[in-house]
């Protein structure tokens, strides 16, 4: 049985039903509970007719569409629209410069509080379209790979937009990724371009983008072209040839660029991220069905109407800031905030300066911001006017009741909805996530699944849908839905392998849930060797691939820990090579962590690092990651059976290792 907690279910606030909107000019929720039902239901019914409508709606075409929906999973072969043309850039761009040229786009809050600046549409149209004929000129087009390595600047959306309107093909790589990852993801897509800045400014701190590049590129023979923002000002070393300033390469373009338009399967990006297995999956995203997507869940989960000013605090090196930074709030012409900072630079009151400063109607953040921050103490939320907004989103990871309950109270006053929306990667866009004028929220629980989301929970071993409420297992989707991602990068096979083929007929998510008795899902997080560090994705193996590298390791395990901010820490086990030498421990644990901060980037860092002698394995060599979790969640009394292992006094061994460091 679930060990989801008895929580108290919440009604729509007050003010979201419109009642008293003369006051507080709230507008009244897009969607009530009868519309969100019947939707739902039309949605994995009448896919043709529901879905149809929507694209028609939500898309300006160039070629409209005959097809709606076509493939399965099994084949791997799904298609949305398939006939349809259209551009991405013109459909969150030019739209809204024509309607509403002075309308700001983008708001950029700086690190330091109060720099930024505000882009209205019909500069943001002049400036992608600047940089969109600079890509032209260095010979990208339509299908290229360009790889965008860039901190929370304007920028970082204008490049998108830009890659997008010429049907480039954008592969953000976050800006705290090591030059080794970004070498290999710039190699796997074959990106002649790379977009960069001079240095990157975070929570009063410089990061060396550019010199992070230059070490990739060395090992990147195909790239001809680097696009560097100037952010700092800072001498960075230049390549003659190689190297052009982006504000010169853009101020020598005309500011209008015709919009490419692609079929809606082109590939609109690629976004790399870890599985359980092997080097980071490229996953690919298309056109239509990922607009589509953004722009529902936005207009609908955000609940946004014309004037909203929309702050999601994720980086856009993730999928969270691709899909409610850039595409989704743009595609509904609404305002978009973009953070440089920390939620604890200068001070832990930033977001909610933030929120006061620039009016913000939905807020979007991650779980372990609001855990740091609940720990910080809510004296830095008082005294800030909050009451622009409405709606306030979490997403990444399980939050926890506690939690949610701190962010319901001091952030949103118990007025606004407070929405925890559940999805990945892979699926593009929201798939579990109250409606705000719709879904009675329970803290903890992810709710109802988002129209077209046609969910199944599964007995993890038998594969047998387990019906009815009040039964925990794996979580799947039984149907094709538009946002979802189509491949791999080059490797189709492995997209077929990961999601298709646990379940014959479904995709699977590797995420474990349960449904109450009220119907409503709980995430209760990943069932494979995938750890969630606030937020961000880490698989295991990556890790391990990362310590097997310094010469003295012969073997490593690394497990995911509770944590109570970062809701999981990583733990690592190492066993050296017999005729490794060293001084002290401490200092080879810290050349270990260097390892990893250099190989992957310092977000995979290992909290814990424990030199042992030998692994647990069991009489076929696998190593039992179960028992070494235990043991660091200090639960070493709750073991198990350990009757497969070939040497059971490891285990004791083990034991008597962690009581000493811990
Ligand atoms: C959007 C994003 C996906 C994994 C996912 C799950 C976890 C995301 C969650 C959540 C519980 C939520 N996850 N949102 N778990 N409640 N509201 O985070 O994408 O980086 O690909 O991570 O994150 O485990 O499988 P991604």
């Amino acid at each position: 049985m679930a060990e989801y907690r008895e929580v108290p279910i919440y009604d729509i606030p007050l003010r979201l039903q419109g009642k008293d909107d003369k006051v507080h000019k709230r507008p009244k929720p897009h969607i009530d509970a009868a519309t969100y039902k019947s939707n739902y239901q039309a949605s994995i019914t009448k896919v043709d007719e529901f879905w149809g409508k929507l694209g028609r709606e939500t898309i300006d075409w160039d070629v409209p569409f005959k097809t709606v929906r076509h493939g399965d999973f099994e084949k791997g072969d799904v298609a949305w629209f398939p006939e349809g043309q259209l551009n991405a850039s013109y459909n969150c761009v030019d739209r809204w410069a024509y309607k509403c040229p002075d309308k700001t786009a983008i708001i950029w809050e700086a690190d330091e509080p109060g720099q930024g600046k505000e882009i209205t549409y019909k500069e943001l149209l002049s400036e992608v379209s600047q940089v969109a004929n600079a890509l032209l000129d260095m010979g990208i087009r339509k299908g290229d790979a360009v790889i965008v390595y860039l901190p929370m600047i304007p920028e970082a959306a204008i490049a998108l937009l830009a890659c997008a309107r010429i049907g480039a093909v954008h592969s953000v790589v976050f800006a705290g990724f090591s030059a080794d990852s970004l070498r290999d993801r710039t190699v796997d897509c074959d990106a002649r371009v790379v977009i960069t800045t001079d240095e990157g400014k975070r929570g009063g701190r410089t990061i060396a983008t550019k010199s992070i590049v230059d070490a990739a590129l060395k090992e990147c023979p195909k790239v001809e072209h680097c696009l560097v923002v100037k952010r700092t000002g800072s001498n960075v070393e230049w390549q003659e040839g190689r190297d052009k300033w982006w504000h010169e390469a853009a101020a020598a373009q005309r500011p209008y660029c015709p919009p490419v338009p692609v079929s809606s399967e082109d590939p609109l990006f690629i976004l790399y991220t870890s599985g359980s297995t092997g080097k980071p999956k490229g996953v690919v995203h298309t056109t239509a069905g990922y607009l589509l997507g953004t722009a529902l869940t936005v207009k609908h989960i955000f609940d946004v109407h014309e004037d909203d000013r929309f702050a999601c605090m994720a980086d856009v090196g993730w999928i969270t800031g691709h899909s409610y930074i850039v595409y989704g709030p743009l595609m509904n012409g609404i305002t978009t905030l973009i953070f440089e900072s920390t939620p604890v630079y200068p001070t832990a009151s930033r977001y909610w300066e933030v929120v006061a400063r620039h009016k913000i109607t939905q807020f979007y953040t991650a779980p372990t911001s609001i855990r740091l921050l609940r720990r910080l103490g809510e004296e830095h939320v008082q005294g800030h006017d909050l009451s622009s907004l409405r709606i306030i989103g979490t997403v990444g990871e399980p939050i926890n009741p506690e939690a949610w309950d701190w962010y319901n109270e001091n952030v949103g006053k118990k007025e606004c909805a407070v929405v925890d929306t559940y999805w990945q990667t892979e699926t593009g866009a929201h798939m579990i996530a109250p409606f705000p004028g719709a879904t009675k929220t329970k803290p903890g629980a992810a709710t109802v699944p988002f129209w077209g989301v046609e969910l199944a929970l599964l007995d993890p071993t038998s594969g047998q849908v387990l019906e009815g409420n009040e039964v925990e297992g794996v979580l799947a989707v039984k149907q094709p839905w538009p946002s979802m991602a189509r491949t791999i990068k080059g490797d189709h096979q492995r997209f077929l392998d990961v999601y298709m083929k646990p379940y014959p007929g479904y995709y699977f998510t590797g995420d474990g849930a349960a449904r109450d008795k009220d119907g409503y899902i709980w995430i209760k997080g990943r069932v494979d060797d995938v750890c969630n560090v606030s937020g961000h994705r880490i698989g295991t193996a990556e890790i391990e691939s990362a310590l097997i590298q310094h010469p003295g390791v012969s073997e490593s395990a690394v497990v995911g820990v509770p944590d109570e901010v970062t809701g999981q820490s990583i733990c690592a086990y190492v066993a050296l090579k017999p005729s490794f030498s060293y001084d002290s421990e401490d200092a080879l644990v810290k050349e270990l962590v260097l390892q990893v901060r250099r190989n992957i980037g310092p977000f995979a860092a290992p909290k814990m690092i424990l030199i042992v002698n030998d692994l647990p394995k069991t009489r076929s060599g696998k190593i039992m990651r179960r028992i070494l979790r235990k043991i660091a969640s200090n639960e070493a009394d709750q073991l198990g059976d350990l009757s497969s292992l070939a040497d059971p006094s490891v285990v004791e061994k083990l034991k008597g290792d962690w009581l000493k460091k811990a």
